[in-house]
């Protein structure tokens, strides 16, 4: 087409053509698409799946383009990649926006899918999206209801009445990982307990396992975070009796403190709490209980509130000293951790030091206070150290490093207790009373009691007639169609479970499903499991706990089952940061600091947002959008594109001057650091270093060395390293290069550590004229370093040493001479 305008010296950049027409030219090609049989050692990337939520936002393209980056960088490594994404496609929001907006939940997501997938294809990213996954298609969710036959055979999957934590709001169980500081993770109302009938998955049978982190390379903080919601406690059981006859068994972590044991405390909910009470106590009782019903277990839990409880009016037994103590309860023990109970020692533990103190109760110190300072006049202060046991009867004298099991030993010979382990971590409660999630393939009947579906007649398809009132109930319930079967035993009538699984069922195995998404047969293809595990995950940190702990237990599981011979699913795990809005706040709607990545890539293109995201800072630190400093990478990228573009026709000389071994240096220089950094995900430094680069390159284009091969080298290295992080201008530069297509389809360049070495120079030392030594310098030195590596060779100081220097001089590149006295 004619144009009137001057041709500017610098063609500029035309972002908007040069990225279409590279898009499609890959999808022509199938350029990405995953060949089992390829070439090269097999590389697993998975980037945590996104949740369908309607728009693509900048966090999206903050957790997959430097991901695509890592990947697209091991293809030219020579691995062959396997880099699939998906949609975790049931959950509440879909549910929400159909009571809200009247839409299915079917609808609503998959049109948001088909949104995003066209956000997505702007990113520029090498996904095989004929690996994809659609968590709420039957072709997906039949196999969750496979799984859950498989666990219920082999006793990981049951039901149990419990006490399950309820959210008034979305009217619906939580999961216990689902409950933050009391409240719902989702929309933050405070959640209390409700007993129900409910479906777990047994993760507490690899409570064990799941602490151990064998042949994974995964972030410290991730580690202990679970560590931590796992929560190992070594101690022991110890059985107390009650007048009545009754065992109350307590756990504790300091066995070696029972002869300190002066009442008993257990939580409002325990089992013998009504039994215990006396009659002149039990309105009181009855009141506190229903007090502590309301209270979340944070509140329970603080140490800042004041201690509160009530006296049954029941005794039990000290099984090691034959004391009777009193029985109390009280809000600080659970019902949910360990037995319920405790025995109290006031002397040696906090809580029960208030609580007694605020109550009257004996305080009895049974542990030599090792600190002897922190004794202080006639007041008690209580102490946790371990020490020697004292007032403890025949364990007296017992040191503190071997007080507790010592005292386990002693225990467990007279049969009052036994050494036990036990964690924090509970069963994961699966069962959601709502509609937009995997059916449970279960049937009740009168007679059979509670039958599996079986095998052949999976899926359970979701039906899509329900009401979608938020009534607690689940709106399968609603739906007689759904809800009547034959027993598949009796053939008697029978009723369909009508809850369904909690969508972290769904996001355990997905990366299973994306070797083999049409496969029928099971949940993944055998043929492909050389992919397996994972090599790289990415995802975001607020993925510690929940997801990354059940996808470690469904792999578990899966081992164990015989589907697959190795223990953890993600060998690597890398937290990227957050993308905050320009005034450094989480970006929200509300504040209106949301960044629209469709408006960028409009007006400055993929390639810019994608490097000024990798150029920001640190993956794993996030930081706050910055609008200006945009015009970095984008002016990088016009520089990049003006050089190679304008020096691609160039004679291409062979040279070997000063000048030319200088671009050598820095070309391989270049490509070794960039190599070390991206190994690293260290992007933005890789970054720096290419802009350094390109910036040399611009002084020396209009200038002879821009006329040789190792000129040639440089240009054909900047489009190189740059094809991972901007993957259509680097094919762009190829083209005009006028190399073949597709610059993805070309090996990293190589780098040789000797030509990246800077060059060295020999020069002699004289001391008062005669040569003492010769050193090796780096051919810039100055001339401070130059005569500082010359004093520091042991030969110079030999006729240094004693010696006034008089004179000191440094002929660059020759000579380094010292006059002394
Ligand atoms: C007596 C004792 C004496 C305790 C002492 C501690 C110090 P971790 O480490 O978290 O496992 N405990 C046990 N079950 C409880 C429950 N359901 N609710 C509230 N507290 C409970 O804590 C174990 C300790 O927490 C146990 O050891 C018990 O108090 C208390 F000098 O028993 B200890
Ligand atoms: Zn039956």
């Amino acid at each position: 087409m004619a144009t009137t305008t001057p041709p500017t010296r610098r063609e500029r950049y035309a972002h908007q053509e040069i990225e279409q027409k590279w898009r499609d030219a890959w999808d022509e090609a199938q350029l990405y698409e995953l060949d089992p049989d390829g070439a090269g050692p097999k590389w697993y990337a998975v980037t945590m799946y996104p949740y369908p939520s309607g728009d693509l936002h900048i966090g999206h393209w903050y957790a997959m383009t430097p991901s695509d980056t890592a990947a697209r960088y091991k293809r030219m490594r020579g691995y062959n990649v396997l880099f699939p994404m998906g949609f975790d496609a049931f959950g509440l929001p879909a549910e929400n926006a159909a009571i809200k907006r009247g839409i299915h939940p079917y609808t609503w997501t998959m049109a948001n899918i088909d949104n995003m997938r066209r956000q997505m294809q702007t990113m520029g990213t090498m996904f095989n999206w004929e690996q994809s996954v659609v968590t709420c298609t039957p072709a997906y969710y039949k196999w969750n209801q496979w799984f859950f036959l498989k666990f219920m055979e082999s006793g990981l999957a049951y039901k149990k009445e419990a006490a399950v934590w309820w959210c008034p709001v979305d009217q619906t169980v939580l999961a216990n990982e689902q409950v933050v500081d009391g409240r719902c993770e989702r929309c933050g109302t405070v959640v209390y307990q409700q007993q129900m009938s409910q479906w777990f998955f047994r993760i507490t049978q690899y409570a064990e396992e799941l602490l151990r982190y064998d042949g994974v390379e995964w972030p410290e903080r991730v580690r202990t975070m679970q560590r931590n919601w796992i929560g190992r406690s070594e101690g022991a059981r110890v059985t107390f009796k009650t007048e009545a006859g009754d065992a109350i068994e307590v756990f504790t972590t300091r066995p070696d403190t029972l002869w300190g044991a002066t009442f008993m405390v257990l939580a409002p909910e325990h089992p013998l709490v009504a039994k215990l009470t006396i009659d002149a106590q039990r309105v009181a009782i009855d009141a506190y209980i229903e007090q502590a019903r309301r209270e979340t277990e944070i509140e329970r839990q603080s140490t800042e509130k004041e201690k509160t409880g009530v006296f049954t009016g029941g005794f039990a037994i000290n099984p090691v000293n034959g004391e009777q103590v009193q029985v109390w309860i009280a809000d600080y023990v659970l019902m949910t951790y360990g037995t319920g109970a405790i025995m109290a020692v006031p002397a040696h533990d906090e809580r029960d030091f208030e609580f007694a103190q605020k109550f009257g109760l004996p305080i009895i110190p049974v542990i030599e206070n090792p600190n002897t300072e922190a004794r202080s006049g006639d007041e008690y202060v209580f102490h946790h150290e371990y020490g020697t046991m004292i007032n403890s009867g025949e364990l007296t004298g017992t040191p503190g490093d071997v007080a507790v099991e010592r005292t386990i030993a002693w225990l467990e010979e007279r049969g009052v207790g036994t050494g036990e382990v036990i964690y924090r971590l509970r069963d994961w409660s699966i069962s959601r009373q709502r509609y937009w999630g995997t059916p449970i393939p279960i049937i009740y009947c009168d007679d059979c009691g509670i039958v599996p579906v079986p095998e052949e007649d999976l899926p359970v398809v979701l039906p899509e007639n329900a009401q979608f009132t938020p009534t607690g109930k689940s709106p399968l319930l609603e739906n007689a169609a759904f809800l009547n079967v034959r027993c598949p035993r009796c053939d008697g009538p029978g009723r369909r479970e009508t809850d369904t699984m909690d969508c972290f069922v769904d996001s355990s195995w997905y990366w299973y499903r994306y070797l083999s998404p049409d496969y029928a047969d099971g949940p993944f293809d055998q043929t492909m499991k050389k992919w397996l595990p994972v090599d790289q995950y990415t995802g975001g940190i607020e993925h510690a706990i929940l997801h990354l702990l059940y996808a470690r237990f469904f792999t578990k599981a899966m081992r164990d089952m015989g589907l697959i011979d190795f223990d953890e699913p993600f060998l690597r795990l890398f937290n990227q940061g957050i993308i905050l809005g320009e005034d450094s706040e989480k970006m929200s709607k509300s504040r209106g600091n949301v960044i629209d990545p469709d408006d960028l890539v409009f007006e400055m293109g993929t390639d810019t947002i994608r490097l000024f995201l990798m150029f920001l800072g640190p993956w794993d630190q996030g930081g706050p959008w910055n609008s200006r400093g945009i015009s970095g990478p984008q002016r990088f990228l016009e520089r990049a594109y003006t050089v190679v573009g304008e020096t691609a026709d160039n004679a291409a000389e062979e040279r070997d001057d000063e000048a030319t071994r200088n671009l050598r240096r820095l070309t391989h220089a270049t490509i070794g650091g960039v190599t070390k950094d991206i190994e690293a995900f260290g992007f933005n430094t890789a970054i720096a270093k290419l802009m350094e680069f390109v910036n040399e390159l611009m002084k020396g284009k209009d200038t002879p060395i821009a006329q040789t091969t190792a000129w040639r080298e440089a240009t054909e290295s900047v489009a190189l390293m740059l094809a991972p992080f901007t993957p259509h201008l680097a094919e762009e530069l190829w083209h005009r290069l006028g190399k073949p297509f597709s610059i993805h389809n070309q090996s990293w360049p190589a780098w040789d550590e000797e030509l990246a070495a800077a060059e060295t120079i020999e020069v002699a030392v004289q001391v008062n004229g005669k040569v003492r030594d010769r050193v090796s310098l780096p051919a810039e030195v100055s001339e401070t370093d130059a005569l500082t590596a010359a004093r520091a060779s042991a030969k110079v100081q030999e006729y240094l040493t004693d010696k006034q220097v008089v004179k000191e001089i440094y002929v660059p590149g020759r000579l380094i001479s010292f006059v002394v006295r």
